[in-house]
């Protein structure tokens, strides 16, 4: 009889938790919003919100595109190495670091040093001009990014110094934050660099929800674009458009800092190339080819091409973690300020996607990345006075926000903007100048409370 009546017990709150966890789904279906807002990814949307939020497919992918994500799964792990091995082989002879999550921790970002086995930072490089297609002209003798590792008896272009200073920043209302200016140097190079050359040091980026954003029509992007600012709001985004060697065609810019890189496949096939030295079907050159030091009889493993097309489904298909928050008043309170205070001119919250891809997840889908994939002015101490394509020195992609509040919890550290110098969120936007100067002040002219409730927003996301 008592067992009975302990059994009913288990019975009665099992059933009344499963309603509240269905009342709970309901009342996001039927909210105010008209869908449900934590699908920050639409169907390619993980609630895992721990460590390896980063790490989760979409849902809605067939059992071979299962496999598929498994192996890329694997290969974003792996670390090469160099020579001939029975499938990872093919590093340097000179690189950048020996496997892609040893820059993307956890499938996001890590540390932005530059030379240790996990460090997150690459350098890009140029000199005056263009190459033939319009893009960053390289250094003769280094090429458009520096590869500061080698393997045995071949020397790395060169090492990386990074110094920081601080800098005190005062609100209106007397509190203050310091930030970190970094200045950067090219120590030992191996051969002498020109004068006057050019100079980018990026932090590697969170690589889930790019088949999304691949996925948008370039017309929705274009629609946002104001390169005149013929509205007079003082935003004034432009697409880039770039390169893609593989189709041997101009098309717009979607990945990287500056917007930079066309699509998934060269975005992939590039680091591969040049941040590993793995040659591939897109890049067949090693990264060192014409250099002083370059032997063709050195040449080693290229990978095979299934890997290759592995590692680009798998950047495709990372699912985006799902939006948190919905009972917290003050991170609810903080979304209506990131609209007020106009982040939502380039942080733009819903796109939907378009029809293009035999991957069902990523075909139209309400998603909210928090950004336009435009190029946005952001002032003098953001320029790294490089050109990119169409981008000028000052000019950065909006980055995407989606995600971003799980960065500590994956990472287990918070870095943020093109080189990692903010060490947090506020320390981002009080980076933010140029086209979203008036943000920011907008931003420092808040009090310290819905400073506070803006930022709970973004840690939501
Ligand atoms: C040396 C560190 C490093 C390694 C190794 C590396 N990456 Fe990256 N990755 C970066 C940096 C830095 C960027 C941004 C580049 C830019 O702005 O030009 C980037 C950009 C990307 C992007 C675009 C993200 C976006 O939002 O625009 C993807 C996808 C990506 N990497 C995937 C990979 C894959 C797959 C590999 C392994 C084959 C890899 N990366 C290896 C540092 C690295
Ligand atoms: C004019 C366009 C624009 C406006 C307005 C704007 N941002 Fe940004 N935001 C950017 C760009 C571009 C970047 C990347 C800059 C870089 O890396 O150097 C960025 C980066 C960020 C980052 C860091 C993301 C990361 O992964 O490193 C945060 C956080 C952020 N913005 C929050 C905000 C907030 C909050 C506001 C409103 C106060 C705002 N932004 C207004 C364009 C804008
Ligand atoms: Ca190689
Ligand atoms: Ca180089
Ligand atoms: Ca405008």
């Amino acid at each position: 009889m008592k067992k009975l009546w302990v059994l009913l017990v288990i019975v009665v709150l099992v059933f009344t938790f499963s309603m509240c966890h269905k009342a709970d789904n309901e009342a996001f279906e039927n909210s105010q919003y008209g869908y449900d807002p934590r699908l920050s990814g639409g169907m390619a949307t993980t609630f895992d919100n721990g460590k390896d939020a980063f790490g989760q497919g979409a849902d809605g992918l067939s059992a071979r595109q299962q496999e598929i994500f498994g192996k890329g799964d694997n290969l974003f792990s792996q670390t090469f190495v160099s020579g001939h091995a029975y499938i990872y082989g093919g590093l340097g002879p000179i690189y950048v670091n020996t496997s892609c999550g040893n820059c993307h921790h956890n499938e996001a970002k890590g540390t932005p040093t530059v030379g240790g086995s996990n460090s997150s930072l690459l350098v890009r490089l140029s000199i005056l001009g263009e190459d033939g297609f319009g893009g960053p002209l390289g250094i003769p003798g280094f090429g458009t990014q520096l590869q500061n590792r080698a393997v045995t008896n071949v020397q790395p272009e060169g090492g990386v110094s990074i110094n920081y200073k601080d800098s005190v920043v005062n609100y209106p209302d007397g509190s203050t934050i310091t930030l970190h200016i970094p200045s950067y140097a090219i120590t030992n190079p191996y051969m002498s660099l020109p004068a006057n050359y050019m100079f980018s040091a990026r932090m590697a980026p969170m690589t889930f929800g790019l088949g999304l954003l691949e996925n948008i029509p370039e017309a929705t992007i274009l629609q946002r674009a104001d390169p005149n600012d013929a509205d007079g709001d003082g935003i004034s985004g432009r697409a880039n458009y770039v390169y893609d060697p593989y189709s041997k065609k101009t098309s717009i810019g979607r990945f990287g800092w500056k917007a930079n890189v066309p699509n998934l496949l060269v975005q992939v096939a590039s680091a591969a190339q040049q941040d590993m030295g793995v040659t591939n079907y897109v890049f067949p050159q090693e990264s060192s080819y014409g250099q002083t030091q370059y032997s063709a009889a050195a040449n080693d493993d290229k990978m095979v091409d299934s890997l290759l097309n592995y590692l680009v489904f798998y950047t495709q298909t990372l699912a985006v973690p799902a939006r948190r928050g919905f009972d917290d008043s003050a991170a609810l309170q903080g979304a209506t300020i990131f609209t007020q205070i106009k982040c939502t001119s380039c942080h733009i919250e819903t796109v939907q996607t378009g029809t293009n891809v035999t991957i069902a997840p990523l075909n139209n889908q309400r998603i909210h990345p928090y950004t336009d994939l435009l190029l946005h002015d952001m002032g003098s101490a953001l320029s790294d006075n490089r050109p990119d394509y169409l981008a000028s020195g000052n000019e950065w992609r909006t980055a995407p926000l989606w995600g971003i509040g799980l960065l500590g919890i994956v990472n287990g550290s918070t870095y943020y903007l093109h080189d990692g110098r903010a060490r947090s969120a506020e320390e981002a936007i009080l980076w933010h100048g140029g086209e979203a100067a008036n943000a920011k002040s907008n931003f420092m002219n808040l009090s310290a409370q819905d400073r506070n409730k803006l930022l709970k927003f973004i840690a939501s996301l």
